[in-house]
């Protein structure tokens, strides 16, 4: 059976609004393929684009095994960064806005030239890269319980809500990323350390990984753009008043604040 891609991504986006959880979309229909999926997160984008959403970047998820352990899901997968995620220097997050929000540490990179697939590898991320910088990310599942499959992940855009990024960047090269140290702070209590490699074993690989998949449908990743490899460490939940650390080696520390 046909899957009507612009329905559901309706059906996402007023869960966004609403802010309301949503039951997943499969459990409403049934064999939901990774291609349908994708389709209606593109779908989903095309309708914000046409509300004045611009796109700041994109991101993966799901690519170290600490996520893919507390999501339940085995694969990674790939999403866009909204213009309107992007958080202002305060770090604050306004939780009435979002659902159930969930913070979590990001190494992001800053591109300074595209980046095409097919057959773009680690050398090519480093070229078209300006500054790795440390970043966190809030997640918001519109689905109940922040519970889903991969395919409904992959259509709600990955969780993705809003996005913090700290300012001290290294350029490329200028520090090894894959033992790039991450201790993740909630309320002055670690809840997770993580290096680099701890993201499928590089975070450069899975932007390549991430320019590849875009490659399959014609795009790829433009200057100027942020791209997240992937929560290191698990996510913990962000209330009003919670703090949200993350120290890096090499790119200083970043801050949230629920309010
Ligand atoms: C999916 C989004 C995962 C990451 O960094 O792993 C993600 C989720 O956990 O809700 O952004
Ligand atoms: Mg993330």
């Amino acid at each position: 059976m046909s899957i009507d891609h612009v329905k559901w991504a309706r059906y996402l986006i007023a869960g966004v609004d609403e802010r309301r959880e949503l039951p997943a979309i499969t459990t409403q229909v049934d064999d939901l393929s990774i291609d349908d999926a994708y389709a209606i997160q593109a779908a989903a984008l095309n309708l914000l684009i046409d509300r004045g959403e611009g796109v700041a970047g994109a991101k993966l998820g799901l690519t170290s095994v600490a996520k893919q352990q507390q999501m339940g899901v085995d694969a990674p997968v790939y999403g866009w960064v909204l213009e309107s995620s992007v958080l202002p220097a305060t770090g604050e997050v306004v939780v009435e806005e979002l659902i159930h929000p969930r913070i979590e540490p990001e190494i992001v990179f800053r591109l300074g030239s595209d980046l095409t697939g097919p057959g773009v590898d680690v050398g090519d991320v480093f070229d078209a890269t300006d500054e790795i910088v440390g970043g966190i990310e809030v997640i918001d599942s519109r689905y109940e319980a922040f519970s889903f499959t991969l395919p409904d992940v992959i259509a709600d855009n990955t969780s993705a809500a809003r996005v913090m990024i700290g300012t001290d960047g290294i350029r490329p090269g200028g520090a090894d990323l894959t033992t790039l140290g991450c201790v993740f702070e909630v309320d002055g209590a670690v809840t997770g350390t993580a290096t680099g490699a701890a993201l499928l074993g590089d975070p450069a690989a899975c932007v390549a990984m991430l320019a590849n998949h875009l490659a399959r449908y014609g795009q790829g990743l433009e200057p100027g753009w942020l791209v997240m490899a992937g929560a290191a460490t698990d996510a913990r939940p962000l209330a009003v008043g919670t703090v949200g650390r993350a120290r890096y080696s090499h790119l200083g520390s970043v801050t949230v604040k629920g309010v």
